[in-house]
C-alpha cells in the first residue's frame, strides 16, 4: 500500500493496540488480492525463508490494501535499498547482533546526512511511499539478546522484532520453554526502554498466549504465514481425515 504515513508515524509515536500481520511466503498478487479484507492490519513479505524473491515485492505492493513490511534475507545494503525503493512501509532485518550492525543498517536505510542510501527515481517516490520506512532489526540469537539494549538504543532504529524460532535454536530450548519466553520478554523490554516498537512472529496461538500471559505487548504481531492459513483453511473446508 502506498502513502500510509498513519501507519509508519503512528507506530513511531506508539499505537494503542496490537497491529496483526500476515506473513506472506508465496502469494502472488492475485493471491494477495484474494486475501484482502481478511482482517490483517499489515503484510510481512518474507524474502528470507519464503518462496518469493526481491523482484516479486513491487507487484505485491501494487495490490496490497494494507501496509507492507519486507523481511529481508540478509544485511546487504543494496537489497535493503531496493526494498525501500520498491515502496515498503518497513524493513525487518534478520539476525542483528550488535550496535555496530544496527548502525550499518541505519547507514544503509537512511539518505544523507544520516545515512548513505542513494536517492533516485524509484517506485517509492512515484507513489509517495514513506521516505523513511520503519527499520526493525530482528533479535533472534543469544548474541542478539545480549546486545538488545544497545541495538534498541541505536539512533535511526525504530524497534526490535523477535524471531522466536531462531532464538529457540540459538538458546537450545523449545520455543515455548521458560527460557525462550523470558528471552523474548527481555528483548522486547529493551525496545520499550528506548520507546521503540515491539514486534514478533508467533505462528502458534499457544506461543502468542504464553507471551500475553507474561504481559508482553506487541505493537506488530505477525500471526502466521499464508501457507499455514491455506492449510488450516483447507482442512476446515474439507474436514481433515
Ligand atoms: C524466527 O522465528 O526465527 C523468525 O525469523 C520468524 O519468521
Ligand atoms: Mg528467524
Amino acid at each position: 500500500m502506498n502513502d500510509v504515513p498513519g501507519f509508519v508515524d503512528g507506530l513511531r509515536v506508539g499505537v494503542p493496540a496490537t497491529l496483526r500481520g500476515l506473513w506472506v511466503t508465496f502469494l502472488t498478487p492475485f493471491g494477495l488480492e484474494a486475501a484482502s479484507g481478511s482482517g490483517a492490519d499489515w503484510i510481512g513479505v518474507d524474502l528470507q525463508h519464503g518462496d518469493l524473491d526481491a523482484a516479486q515485492l513491487a507487484p505485491l505492493l501494487r495490490v496490497a490494501d494494507v501496509p507492507v513490511l519486507a523481511r529481508l534475507g540478509s544485511h546487504d545494503p543494496a537489497a535493503l535499498a531496493r526494498a525501500i525503493d520498491a515502496g515498503v512501509d518497513g524493513v525487518i532485518v534478520p539476525t542483528v547482533e550488535s550496535a555496530a550492525e544496527a548502525e550499518r543498517l541505519v547507514a544503509a536505510a537512511h539518505l544523507p546526512p544520516r545515512g548513505r542510501r542513494s536517492g533516485g527515481l524509484a517506485r517509492a517516490g512515484l507513489v509517495g511511499a514513506p521516505e523513511r520506512p520503519l527499520l526493525l532489526p530482528m533479535v533472534e540469537t543469544r548474541q542478539g539478546l545480549e546486545a538488545a539494549d544497545e541495538i534498541a538504543a541505536t539512533p535511526g532504529i525504530d524497534g526490535i522484532f523477535v524471531g522466536p524460532y531462531d532464538l529457540a535454536l540459538s538458546l537450545g530450548e523449545p520455543v515455548r520453554s521458560e527460557k525462550v519466553l523470558d528471552a523474548i520478554r527481555e528483548a522486547l523490554a529493551a525496545a520499550r526502554r528506548h520507546d521503540r516498537i515491539t514486534g514478533a512472529f508467533t505462528g502458534d496461538p499457544g506461543l502468542a498466549a504464553d507471551l500475553d500471559d507474561r504481559g508482553v505487548a506487541l505493537d506488530l504481531h505477525a500471526i502466521d504465514t499464508d501457507a499455514a492459513a491455506l492449510r488450516t483453511g483447507l482442512a476446515a473446508l474439507l474436514g481433515a481425515r
